[in-house]
């Protein structure tokens, strides 16, 4: 099934490695039809070439938009030599077929990344390539198409030793260049999509939609399908016998994916899961100054400060222990005062938005090994998705302000109003709850969090765990007594809002809504404690 390469066409946009190909080409004899700057190229690097424009007769036209799109070019593509019918068909046309297709397609993420206006990136959608591709790769019973650079040394011995590919060879590329251009298509439908939205005047034309469906425009997973650039193989993935690659969206090349790295040993998978949860946390308190301690995808401290020293120490010290080898996050500028704290934590990664050059300079010398990342915007993916087997799931991101999350929406159903502290407390863990793995419950003193505990699968069990951690964490002491908490969602029965009450807290928030809410407010009302309900819950899992 081997077919020898008598006769090539070659379109590509980018020209690096051609001269490989160019090389076989010449060694073989083979014959070569080209576009313009493509031939340009071929024939500097020594190739007899033939333009495209001498086979079909017709100029290359409307700034280039038609070159190859002509049947003397297409027939020679899609004509099934193994078929004799086919065969009489092109001799009576006068064509010739062709055995490779060799084509790069114009940049069009590229473009959208450089910032190019509307209409330059219009003209980098590439019609004539994907349609040559699609047209060989049909026609992979006679045709080899080549659209990976990666693979011109395989493809030039193959041309020089004359023995061509095989069918099952011209079928995987065939395979490989499908994959191609529906990721080309994908990621155009992606930028189009944005960039032309539904007009009023057809939602005003429109049936009304029904109620339940959600908005498609906001949960289909475009980005799933598009261009996804790989940027590297990692070391490993969850655990060493797992395998792994970092790829990255080409539409949001601000994104942490792209984080710029500064110093340190080259990250791990789990080091961008745990880095990638801290980012997205200190987010969530944005204009406030925020710093996150996360290990194992749960923050282990969380907090606020008048600096970023102030904060970074806050949040360490609700888990010292926990803390070692975490991942810190700053939603602002790292000082010199907060990198001299760091320096004696064993510490895995570091992000943040900038660093102060002298606190750079001391985390790269005196942390070797720890890595530096430094990221251009918050975080703004607006859809999350998760791979079960068979599927995909997709939602929307949990929203930086999402209903019930600002105090005026509480709805106070125990005890006395806070006062501004402990209101300011309340809401900090209400904010703060959200980036902790359900079931959570989190106590919080003075914009901190104390004692978190998370992941557990009853609620009663994830508040012992955070007030025990309050309390035996700072050596016994009492963190929990004038301390508040929230919960991320509501409290099935009142045995843990009572535990949390026998510990002390003076203020509860949490979303109510079980058919138990009054038991559980009767237990805070027997207290005398405050407790407001938010009306939204905040799971995470
Ligand atoms: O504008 S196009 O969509 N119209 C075409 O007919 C066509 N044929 C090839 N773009 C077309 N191409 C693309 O031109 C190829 O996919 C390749 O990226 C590029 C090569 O052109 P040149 O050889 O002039 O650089």
């Amino acid at each position: 099934t081997n077919r020898p390469i008598k006769r090539a066409l070659v379109s590509v946009f980018h020209k690096e490695g051609i001269d490989v190909l160019a090389k076989a080409f010449i060694a073989a004899g083979t014959e070569v039809v080209s576009t313009g700057s493509t031939a340009k190229r071929l024939a500097e690097l020594g190739v007899n070439v033939t333009e495209v424009s001498e086979v079909t007769g017709f100029p290359e036209s409307l700034d280039g938009r038609v070159k190859t799109l002509d049947p003397h070019i297409h027939a020679g593509i899609l004509a099934d030599m193994t078929n004799p019918e086919h065969v009489k068909q092109l001799q009576t046309l006068g064509i010739k077929p062709f055995d490779l297709v060799v084509v790069n397609l114009y940049p069009f993420a590229d473009t959208v990344r450089s910032g190019a206006n509307e209409a330059d990136t219009i003209e980098k959608i590439d019609i004539g390539g994907p349609s040559m591709v699609r047209a060989a790769a049909k026609n992979s019973a006679t045709v080899a198409i080549i659209t990976d650079p990666a693979d011109y040394a395989l493809v030039a011995k193959r041309i020089e030793d004359g023995r061509g590919f095989s069918l099952e060879e011209r079928r995987w590329l065939a395979a490989k260049a499908f994959a191609h251009t529906a990721a080309y298509d994908a990621t155009i439908n992606e930028w189009t999509s944005k960039q032309w939205p539904k007009p009023e005047s057809i939602t005003a034309d429109q049936p009304a939609a029904d109620d339940d469906i959600p908005n498609e425009d906001t949960v289909f997973p475009k980005a799933y399908t598009r261009t996804w650039d790989r940027s590297h193989l990692l070391r490993y993935g969850e655990n060493p016998h797992q395998q792994a690659a970092l790829y990255l969206d080409p539409l949001n090349q601000n994104g942490f994916a792209h984080a710029e790295q500064l110093g340190g040993k080259p990250m791990s998978y789990n080091n961008y899961v745990d880095a990638d949860a801290a980012w997205r946390a200190v987010w969530y308190f944005a204009p406030s100054i925020a710093v996150a301690v996360v290990k194992h995808n749960n923050p282990c401290g969380l907090a606020l400060g008048k600096t970023v020293a102030e904060a970074h120490k806050k949040a360490h010290a609700c888990d010292p222990m926990s803390a070692y080898g975490g991942v810190i996050a700053a939603n602002t500028t790292v000082t010199l005062e907060m990198a001299q704290n760091v320096r004696p934590i064993f510490t895995e990664v570091i992000v943040a938005p900038d660093y102060e050059p002298e606190a750079l300079e001391l985390l790269k010398t005196k942390k070797k090994n720890l890595r530096i990342l430094k990221v251009a915007e918050p975080p703004r993916a607006k859809q999350q998705y998760r791979q079960i087997d068979g599927g995909l799931l997709v939602q929307t991101t949990d929203l930086i302000n999402a209903p019930g999350d600002s105090p005026d929406a509480w709805k106070l159903v125990s005890g006395d109003p806070a006062d501004a502290d402990t209101l300011r407390d309340l809401e900090f863990a209400w904010r703060a709850i959200r980036c902790v793995k359900s079931n959570a419950i989190l106590i919080a003193h003075d914009q901190a969090t104390v004692g978190i505990g998370m992941g557990q699968v009853n609620r009663v069990d994830s508040c012992h765990l955070a007030v025990e951690r309050a309390n035996t964490l700072a050596d016994g002491a009492d963190r929990t007594t004038g301390s508040v908490a929230a919960s991320d969602a509501f409290f099935p029965f009142a045995d843990g809002a009572e535990y949390l009450i026998n510990a002390g807290v003076k203020a509860i928030v949490q979303p109510g809504g079980s058919i138990r809410d009054e038991e559980v407010f009767e237990a805070a009302r027997k207290a005398g404690i405050t407790m407001y309900v938010t009306g939204t819950r905040h799971f995470f899992h």
